[in-house]
């Protein structure tokens, strides 16, 4: 036995530790890879609809898997608790400074913080910063097109932990017509008097009326915070309206219609907050408080690579081709809204000015649950969503579909126009299943159905052959091989 050192290691083993170090995944760990050849099977070949989901792009994924992992760098550039972090500090500078200039924004009244980990790590830390243990916030309601970090909370449960640590009353959305209550959300701010309002969506489909919510805001000395990460590629191309000119602070995720990798950014105003009658200037202090609250408050070290994902993102959220893909994740929601809508569907709020639609299946007697079911097995993926209106979470009526993911393959309308005929196909299949069981069959009972009869299986296997056969002729961005 040759030993190499004194901990009794042979030289055999120290040159596999040393070979194993630099083995491609393919050979190094099999498992692994064989299951990411299935998930790059399975979104090359079906049809992604998950409206907060994307097709980052080769670059992109580069970056994200690059030597930038392996710093540590906690703190911020240029004062850092580790050596060895000039190219951080310059990748970092640098992703600061094109997220200033993808949102048009200048340095002199507006900071951003880049090293939030994700959306709901970036939400929290600007809850941390601005809004006292037990202070007030508002926000969308989950139900009503919400996100969980805007106060997440049932009748019975907080579920949140931004509902734990702060006092949350939600607004709603007009179970009518979909849009949100904004004369509701006035008089309950007037009572509620909060110190943070959130105007964000997961799931809306119109544009936020932010003047209105800054009205309401300065009413009552709240500050006005946008959750942008749903729309955040749709504002930095210029096709949706941008939160930045009425609010405070803006928050985003990096990958969804962005298309960069999964990070959070937290954008924060400088400068004068406001001038009394006298004309005594009030200051905004946001940029140590939230600066502070990323880290050391919630966090420790920055994700480099992810950091470097996101200034690669940004560089390409500022090009013309771009713009050009906004504009068509536009269109092509709209084509398939339309398209959905001569099927007999209805759509909530009646369209889109987004990405986005709610597919209300009330009318059909059926559910989002059971019609999801059946699209992924269809190889489309969507999910299940409440409607407005609707008395139970745990049965939501609707369907949430995005356009951004299918868009970065290169579709356009005509093939929207076919997705919406999948998706209706799959519908109609969804309904059959059902009227073979009893109404009040639980969803257990219907995947089972689903599953185990022959017809719905043959149906099943229909739809998935023509499905994978139209998905793969668009071309998917990534890695060649992962
Ligand atoms: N969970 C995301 C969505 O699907 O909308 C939001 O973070």
């Amino acid at each position: 036995m040759s030993l190499t050192n004194g901990h009794n290691i042979t030289k055999e083993t120290w040159d596999a530790h040393n070979k194993m170090m630099l083995e491609p995944l393919a050979v190094n760990d099999s498992e692994v890879f064989s299951i990411i050849k299935k998930e790059k099977h399975r979104q090359t070949y079906g049809l992604e609809l998950i409206a907060s989901e994307n097709f980052t792009s080769r670059a992109v994924l580069e970056a994200l898997g690059s030597c930038m992992n392996n710093k540590y760098s906690e703190g911020y550039p240029g004062q850092r608790y580790y050596g060895g972090t000039e190219h951080v500090d310059e990748l970092e500078r640098l992703c600061q400074k094109r997220a200033l200039k993808a949102y048009g924004l200048e340095s002199e009244k507006w900071g951003v913080n880049v090293q939030p980990y994700s959306g709901s790590p970036a939400n929290f830390a600007i809850y941390t910063a601005i809004v006292e243990p037990h202070g007030r916030i508002m926000g969308l309601d989950l139900p009503d097109g919400g996100h969980l970090t805007h106060g997440f909370m049932t009748e019975k449960k907080k579920i949140s932990a931004t509902s734990i640590f702060f006092e949350s009353m939600p607004y709603k959305v007009n179970p009518e017509t979909g849009y949100i209550d904004y004369n509701q959300l006035q008089e309950n701010a007037r009572l509620f008097h909060p110190r943070l309002i959130i105007a964000g969506t997961s799931c809306y489909s119109r544009n936020i009326d932010y003047a209105r919510m800054r009205q309401i805001a300065n009413e009552n000395g709240a500050y006005l915070m946008a959750d942008m990460a749903h729309i955040s590629g749709l504002v930095a191309a210029g096709v949706v309206p941008s939160p930045f000119e009425c609010c405070d602070i803006v928050s985003t995720t990096t990958h969804k219609t962005l298309r960069g990798c999964r990070a959070g950014l937290i954008f924060f105003r400088k400068g004068v907050r406001s001038v009394d009658a006298k004309g005594k200037e009030t200051m905004y202090n946001l940029e140590s408080l939230i600066n502070q609250a990323v880290f050391p408050g919630l966090q420790g070290g920055p994700h480099n690579h992810a950091i470097a994902g996101v200034a690669v993102a940004l560089k390409q959220a500022m090009t013309p081709e771009f713009k050009a893909y906004q504009m068509q994740v536009l269109v092509n929601c709209k084509a398939m809204s339309n398209a959905l809508t001569a099927h007999g569907y209805k759509i909530v709020t009646g369209g889109s000015d987004n990405h986005l639609i709610l597919l209300d299946l009330r009318s059909k007697a059926t559910d989002g649950g059971r019609a999801e079911k059946v699209l992924e097995a269809c190889a489309i993926a969507c999910n299940k969503n409440t409607c407005p209106g609707d008395k139970s979470a745990l049965r939501p009526s609707g369907l949430r579909f995005g356009s951004p993911a299918l868009t970065s393959r290169g579709m356009v309308e005509d093939d929207f126009r076919k997705v919406a005929e999948f998706i209706h196909r799959g519908i109609e299949l969804t309904l059959e299943v059902q009227r073979s069981l009893d109404p009040k069959a639980p969803l257990k009972e219907f995947i089972q159905a689903l599953a185990q009869e022959e017809k719905f299986q043959q149906r099943v296997a229909e739809i998935r052959t023509e499905v994978e056969a139209f998905a793969s002729h668009f071309p998917m961005p990534g890695l060649p091989e992962m």
